[in-house]
């Protein structure tokens, strides 16, 4: 499976076409909507105001209903962008933003909005996934995600039905009026902040993934590290292996399951049958109204201020993008499963995976 985008933020669409996907999968056009509303900015006031519709238009590899086995293409118009509101920096760097690294790369600046750099990018990985989704979930395997950090903020308890009824998708929802004030403080500030999304896949057989080239965990990270504003990513205990003893990190393994997830379902690039868990992290957005000294494409020093529909914390329209990435990545492993070992199921002892924890 292969998923390429294109379009930039405000030009006048945006698109991606998939590849390999397997024929006979019921698509249409109102499948993608779900995930694309979970995503959207204006879902509440703690996002950017743009308002587009992010209606799909299927240009290819759909025929009556289903997949063809051809590549597919979608295509979404952007109705609303501004690009009146980026005048100000056209010929500035905003500290800590791709403007500058884009810019020693090609040495080309398109002066309308974030261009390729911009979230809206991410809109059509959201809408790649909803078949990658559907093939999954015909298989047993499902995904979700949450938020479980904002600044310095992390649930109290981890409830994934309180998960959907929040513009934060976080797993607590007596801390929701908390977070709505904080983010409130923050926007008034002029201000952005930081986030961590935590994705699991449940349903996963053993076997999905590859030992050396072509890890499951080096492509999950791979995958996250590709959506924009992503600085970390952690698979199981990530991080906190480093503290760890040999004797707390190993998953015990016993006929009723394992005991723990410490491994986030992967061992030596290989999918354990357990539940899939990554963690991801967001930076804080770079586009802010705080002015900051910087340069301008002459490199004389000059004062960045960013005007315009801006996300505070660009991390709380991430959790449909994070699945999105895990999906199409099992999605991709799958197909590669099967084409290498067939339909060779696990085989014994199978252990029974276990329900994910946050
Ligand atoms: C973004 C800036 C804002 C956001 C945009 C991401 O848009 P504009 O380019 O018009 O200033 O609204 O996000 C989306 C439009 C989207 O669909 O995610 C940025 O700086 O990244």
């Amino acid at each position: 499976l292969r998923v390429t985008t294109f379009g930039e933020s405000h030009g006048p669409a945006i698109g991606c076409v998939i590849d390999g996907c397997p024929p006979g999968i019921p698509i249409a056009p109102e499948d993608f909507a779900h995930d694309l509303a979970r995503r959207a900015t204006g879902r509440s006031r703690h996002t950017s105001a743009r308002h587009e519709d992010d209606q799909v238009e299927i240009l290819s590899g759909v025929y009556e209903g289903v997949t063809t086995g051809t590549p597919i293409a979608l295509l979404i118009r952007n109705v609303d962008a501004r690009s009146k509101d980026y005048a100000r920096i056209a010929e500035r760097f905003r500290p800590g933003h791709a403007d500058y690294t884009y810019w020693q790369k090609y040495g080309i600046r398109d002066p309308r909005g974030g261009g390729r750099a911009s979230a809206r990018e991410t809109t059509m990985r959201v809408a790649a996934a909803v078949i990658a989704k559907k093939w999954l979930a015909q298989r047993g395997v499902t995904v979700r995600g949450c938020m479980v950090q904002l600044g310095e903020l992390v649930p109290r308890r981890h409830d994934w039905d309180a998960v959907e009824g929040n513009p934060f998708f976080w797993p607590c929802a007596e801390q929701v009026p908390e977070l709505e004030a904080y983010m409130d403080a923050l926007r008034k500030s002029g201000d952005s902040v930081g986030a961590r999304i935590q994705v699991v896949a449940e349903g996963v057989p053993p076997g999905w993934g590859e030992p050396v080239y072509g890890k499951l965990d080096a492509e999950l990270a791979a995958a996250m590290m590709s959506i924009n504003a992503v600085k970390g990513v952690e698979i199981g205990a990530g991080f906190t292996a480093v503290t760890q003893k040999g004797s707390q990190h190993r998953d015990v393994m016993t006929p009723q399951g394992f005991l723990s997830n410490h491994a986030g379902g992967i061992l030596g690039g290989i999918s354990t049958g357990q539940p899939i868990v990554v963690s991801v992290a967001f930076k804080p957005t770079s586009s802010l109204r705080l002015p900051v000294p910087g340069l301008d494409v002459d490199g004389n020093p000059v004062e960045i201020v960013t005007t315009g529909r801006h996300d505070p914390c660009v991390g709380i329209r991430a959790t449909p993008i994070c699945e999105a990435m895990l999906a199409l990545v099992l999605m991709d492993q799958a197909l590669r499963h099967r084409a290498q070992c067939g339909d060779v199921g696990p085989v014994t002892p199978r252990i029974p995976g276990q329900m994910a924890e946050c």
